[in-house]
């Protein structure tokens, strides 16, 4: 009986001895992500973390949690910063309160069109916006598309900036938001994504504004039905690690954690302009009512105090506006 005891307690000791081991060559990461099944990100996140178990033989794993059950995104930026969760895949709105440089993406209207956004962010331009995030713990492996952002509301047609008068329209948590509806005489409403279609339903806010992805992936399109093509944000988005995680890596890990990366964006991409149109499809069968805007420049004149405040008070980012402007 005595002998037996011994040997079951050698058992366990190696048991626990091999666990500790394992443990500490494996590393289980926590990804947080807002969207849904089968959207481009998740999709891309889920391709993200099968890559990052391949590429490391399985020493990192990496758990995705989705439509947003890990809360709201500017709360999973902190937990990013703080190390309490490894990775996101984060817009770079929200992200601009916190790191000056990325919040220039959030000018309206800065970007002429997606391929311009692209050859900013995979430029120059990127690598100071990435320095910009890294000065608040944040690493950007990698930049995903969210297309261009556009006004809708459960009222009326937007057809010129005065349209925007008087309605209550959503935004994400970033005063260059607020401002920019402020400027076209609308009052500002900010909210957590999941928050926005009860908001919309009840008559909370009158509008908001998204891509078509998000507008649709949503619901919105059900309870907001005029949707008008301002494109006036083409905000990149990134996948996004804690800098200590990252930099506590080897030299070949972190090779294959942005290699992951880099696999899943050129995936996301490919999906994000499938889904644009699709989406678009979907809303307009449902009957949505569509409409262009006839003079754009209408809306980048009332937005240009967004950005005569913003610069003011930020003299030093004048230089990566104006390397993101002429970048051809
Ligand atoms: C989506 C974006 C999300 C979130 C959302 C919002 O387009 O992918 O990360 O920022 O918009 O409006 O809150």
């Amino acid at each position: 009986m005595k002998n037996l005891k011994k040997i079951m307690l050698g058992i366990s000791a190696v048991a626990v001895a091999s666990t500790i081991s394992v443990a500490s060559l494996a590393e289980e990461w926590r990804g947080w992500n807002i969207h849904k099944p089968g959207y481009p990100n998740t999709v891309a996140m889920d391709k993200f973390a099968e890559l990052l178990k391949q590429k490391t033989g399985g020493e990192i794993t990496l758990k995705m949690f989705h439509s947003g059950v890990l809360g709201n995104q500017p709360d999973a930026i902190e937990q990013v910063r703080v190390g309490g969760l490894a990775i996101g895949n984060f817009n770079l709105g929200p992200i601009g309160p916190m790191a000056a440089e990325a919040n220039v993406v959030s000018l309206p209207f800065i970007f002429k069109d997606m391929g311009h956004m692209h050859r900013a962010l995979d430029g120059a331009a990127g690598d100071k916006i990435s320095a910009g995030m890294a000065k608040i713990g944040i690493v950007a492996l990698a930049w995903y598309d969210s297309g261009a952002r556009s006004f809708y509301n459960s009222k009326k047609p937007i057809m010129k900036p005065s349209d925007v008068k008087g309605l209550k329209v959503r935004v994400m948590n970033n005063d260059l938001y607020s401002g920019m509806i402020s400027a076209l005489g609308g009052n500002p409403s900010p909210m957590a994504f999941s928050e926005v279609f009860q908001s919309l339903k009840t008559g909370v806010v009158d509008g908001a504004e998204n891509n078509w992805p998000s507008y649709e992936s949503t619901g919105h399109f059900e309870v907001a039905k005029y949707y008008s093509l301002s494109q006036h944000l083409i905000i990149p988005e990134c996948v996004c690690i804690n800098d200590k995680v990252y930099n506590n890596l080897s030299a070949k890990n972190k090779k294959a954690v942005k290699d992951a990366a880099r696999e899943s964006a050129e995936l996301q991409r490919a999906l994000w302009e499938k889904r644009a149109i699709s989406s678009r499809d979907k809303v307009m069968k449902a009957g949505v009512k569509f409409n262009e805007i006839p003079n754009k420049q209408a809306f980048m004149d009332a937005m240009k105090p967004v950005h005569t405040k913003y610069l003011s008070a930020n003299p030093d980012l004048v230089p990566l506006v104006n390397l993101i402007k002429n970048t051809k």
